[in-house]
C-alpha cells in the first residue's frame, strides 16, 4: 500500500452531433465551452471525441481527395483550433483531442493529440485497429470507411509524461482490444484516455443495438481492472444527419467501476477528481506484472495474427 495521494481532475467532454453544415469554427467554440465549464468544476484535463472537429465523415462514400480536401487537419494547431490552445494555456488546463491528420507527405491518418497545461502538444496517437472496409458497400444504410481513408498508425502505442502524468491513448475500436491497454501499462501508463464514435446500428452483423453500449462499457472496465489504470472515453453522439451514435461516455476507475457516465447524448461535461494511487493497489498484488506475468506463454500473441491450430 502507498501513500501516494496524487489526484487528477479528469474531465471527459462528450459532444452531442455535430452535422455535414457545421463549420469547424463553430465545432471548437462548442470545444471551448465545455473546457471553460471542466475548469470550473475543478478539472485539470479534458478528454474529447475522435475526429472530433468534424461529423463522422468515414460513413459517406467519396473519394480520397474529397475526404482530405473537406475533412482533415494539415496542421495542429490550425487557424480554426489554435482559440483551444490559447484557452488550455489560459485556464491551465490540458486536452486529449482526435482529429483526421494529413501529414506533409500526404499521409492520412486518424489521430489524437495530447496538449499539456501550457498549451503545447506532448503526445501523439494514429489509430492502429481501424475498423470498417474499403470497398463501397451498395446495399449497406450507410458505409464504415475508416479503411479506406485512414493509413494504420506508425507511432504505437505510448505513453507520455503530461503534467507529471504518466498517460496513454487510444481511438475508439482500439479500447476492445486488450492488446492496447496491456503494451500502456508495461509502460506504467496511470490513465488511459480515448475518443470514439460508434453507430448505433452494425452495418456488419445484425447486432442488437443494446449491445453496442454494453460491449463499449464492458471493454472499458474490464481494461481498467487488468491493469490498474484510470480510463476516461469521450464519444461523439446523438443523430449526425439522421445517422445514431452511441452516448455512454464514461470514466472508469481502476477498480472496473463507472464513477461517472453521461446522461445525455448532447454535449455534456463529466468530471471526477482521479485518485491515482488508487491503480498501485491493483498492480502491487492481483496485476503485479512483474510477479505474476508469464510471457514466455504468450508467444502467440505476437506470433500470430488470425486464429490457427492449437499448439502440439
Ligand atoms: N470509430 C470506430 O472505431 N468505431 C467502431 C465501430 C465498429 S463497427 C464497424 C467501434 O469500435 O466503436
Amino acid at each position: 500500500m502507498s501513500s501516494n495521494t496524487r489526484t487528477l481532475g479528469l474531465a471527459v467532454a462528450q459532444m452531442g452531433p455535430v452535422h455535414l453544415a457545421d463549420s469547424r469554427e463553430a465545432v471548437v467554440h462548442r470545444l471551448m465551452e465545455m473546457m471553460r465549464e471542466a475548469k470550473s468544476r475543478g478539472s485539470e484535463f479534458v478528454v474529447y471525441p475522435e475526429l472530433a472537429l468534424t461529423t463522422f465523415f468515414p460513413r459517406y462514400w467519396m473519394s480520397e481527395k474529397e475526404a482530405q480536401e473537406r475533412f482533415f487537419e494539415v496542421s495542429m494547431p490550425g487557424p480554426a483550433t489554435q482559440p483551444l490552445f490559447d484557452l488550455a494555456r489560459e485556464l491551465q488546463v490540458g486536452f486529449y483531442l482526435g482529429y483526421a491528420e494529413l501529414t506533409p507527405e500526404g499521409k492520412p491518418y486518424n489521430t489524437a493529440i495530447i496538449v499539456d497545461r501550457t498549451g503545447r502538444i506532448t503526445g501523439k496517437y494514429r489509430k492502429i485497429h481501424l475498423p470498417g472496409h474499403s470497398d463501397h458497400k451498395t446495399e449497406a444504410p450507410f458505409q464504415h470507411l475508416e479503411k479506406k481513408f485512414f493509413d494504420v498508425g506508425d507511432l504505437g502505442f505510448r505513453v507520455f509524461d503530461t503534467d507529471n502524468i504518466h498517460m496513454g491513448m487510444c481511438l475508439c475500436n482500439d479500447r476492445r482490444w486488450p492488446e492496447t491497454y496491456r503494451v500502456m501499462a508495461l509502460q506504467s501508463a496511470e490513465v488511459v484516455v480515448l475518443g470514439y464514435n460508434t453507430p448505433s446500428q452494425n452495418i456488419h452483423w445484425n447486432e442488437p443495438v443494446h449491445l453496442r453500449t454494453t460491449t463499449h462499457l464492458i471493454s472499458l472496465q474490464a481494461s481498467a481492472y487488468q491493469n490498474g489504470i484510470w480510463v476516461a472515453a469521450a464519444g461523439k453522439c446523438g443523430s449526425e444527419d439522421g445517422f445514431h451514435m452511441i452516448g455512454s461516455s464514461v470514466i472508469v476507475a481502476p477498480t472496473g467501476e463507472i464513477v461517472a457516465r453521461a446522461l445525455t447524448e448532447e454535449d455534456e461535461v463529466i468530471c471526477v477528481k482521479a485518485d491515482l494511487s488508487l491503480g498501485e493497489f491493483f498492480r502491487e498484488h492481483v496485476f503485479n506484472f512483474a510477479k505474476h506475468r508469464r510471457p514466455e506463454h504468450y508467444k502467440l500473441i505476437t506470433e500470430r495474427t488470425g486464429a490457427g491450430e492449437a499448439l502440439a
